[in-house]
């Protein structure tokens, strides 16, 4: 069973993902993604569906035009995990 992050690697979130924000209320972090157009939103997507299947973790997400927003938290754990730290480490590298 994958293990929550202690409060250690929490303390690093803030310095290791300074664009990810926690959730109020929630054991997640988010991050609002802004493209030129659709096109571009859907490509970004498509490279982050790509990840998500590679690393078997999934993003809840959702898409309105240009706009793409992102919340990660493992399911499996009840809560963020190094899981949700490498992902979004990946996504950033997008
Ligand atoms: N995605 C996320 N975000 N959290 C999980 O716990 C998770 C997942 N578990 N994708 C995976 C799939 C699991 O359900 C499958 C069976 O490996």
């Amino acid at each position: 069973m994958i293990q929550r992050l202690d409060e250690t690697a929490r303390g690093e979130l803030s310095k290791k993902l300074p664009a990810w924000s926690v959730v109020a209320g929630r054991d997640a972090i988010h991050r609002a993604f802004k493209f030129a157009d659709f096109s571009a939103a859907w490509a970004f997507m498509s490279r982050v569906a790509l990840l998500a299947e590679k690393h078997d973790h999934h993003p809840e997400w959702s898409n309105v035009y240009n706009k793409v927003e992102i919340t990660l938290t493992t399911h499996d754990a009840g809560g963020l995990s190094v899981r949700d730290v490498s992902m979004a480490a990946a996504i950033d590298a997008i």
